[in-house]
């Protein structure tokens, strides 16, 4: 047992303990209610590919890793599920990679910017971005356009999970090279990444971070060989086609 009250032989263990984090989320004013939907159609997708990292989502995952040790500078960009379910597990991503960690929220209210900057401090980092938004993203016209011109502004690799697509397609137009955290791999912001992770979020971040240590020490040469060998349309492709054969349980 854990914080919460499941047993962890329970067959649906970690779905019901990532429920509990999202509702927790809601209660502490750090996730939205529209992410409790969000949530819901994120474990409908993660039911059909099994509840596990695929094979082809452990490759990218691995690309991802190589493609955020070859950054300058990589942004890490947070809204309120994020918050809510991996708030450690982005921190320890962002000391493994070098990145910078920015809060960017759809629902923008100053409170839940701060609260989740708090809770990312609880979690242990040290600067949290996004409260200044002295820049725009071109192109956009709702909150999510709001970033820090030191921040995602300036990144040249932006880890973006759990999204709609409107910010991830204005990204990729900026030329930024975008990981793209999403169990849905017909989702618009899957088809703007250079590197698409079909993947819960709760598995994808901690395998990112093993990988990236695994590489730490490999040349540039061999991450860059990683990046380039990889096909985004392809493990879309293999995402999709897992769902389809789907063995439900
Ligand atoms: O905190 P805010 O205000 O920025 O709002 C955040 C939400 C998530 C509410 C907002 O971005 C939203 O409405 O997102 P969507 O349009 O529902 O898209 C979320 C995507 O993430 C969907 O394609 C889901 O399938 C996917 N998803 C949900 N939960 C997970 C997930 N992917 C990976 N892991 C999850 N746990």
């Amino acid at each position: 047992m854990t914080d919460v009250d499941v047993p962890e032989s329970h067959p649906r263990y970690e779905s019901l303990l990532t429920r509990h984090r999202i509702e927790e989320g809601v209660e502490k004013g750090i996730t939205s209610r529209q992410g409790l939907i969000a949530q819901g159609r994120g474990e409908a997708f993660d039911y059909l590919l099994g509840e596990e990292t695929i094979p082809s989502a452990d490759r990218a995952e691995r690309v991802a890793a190589a493609r955020l040790l070859l950054a300058e500078r990589p942004v890490l960009s947070v809204n309120g599920n994020v918050a809510a379910l991996v708030p450690g597990e982005m921190v320890e991503l962002a000391t493994v990679v070098d990145a910078d960690i920015e809060v960017n929220l759809f629902n923008r209210t100053k409170q839940r910017m701060e609260a989740i900057a708090a809770h990312l401090r609880d979690h242990g980092a040290d600067e949290v971005k996004g409260l200044t938004a002295d820049a725009r993203i071109p192109g956009l016209d709702h909150e999510r356009a709001k970033v820090d011109a030191d921040g995602i502004h300036a990144a040249d690799v932006v880890l973006v999970p759990l999204e709609d697509g409107d910010r991830a397609t204005a990204l990729a137009e900026m030329g930024k090279s975008e990981i793209v955290i999403d169990l849905n791999p017909r989702s618009r912001s899957a088809e703007a990444a250079a590197v698409p992770l079909v993947d819960n979020i709760i598995r994808a971040v901690p395998n990112i971070t093993r990988h990236a240590r695994e590489m730490a020490d490999a040349d540039a040469e061999i991450l860059r060989e990683h990046v380039e060998r990889f096909d985004p349309s392809e493990a879309l492709a293999d995402a999709e086609q897992r769902i389809r054969d789907g063995d439900l349980a």
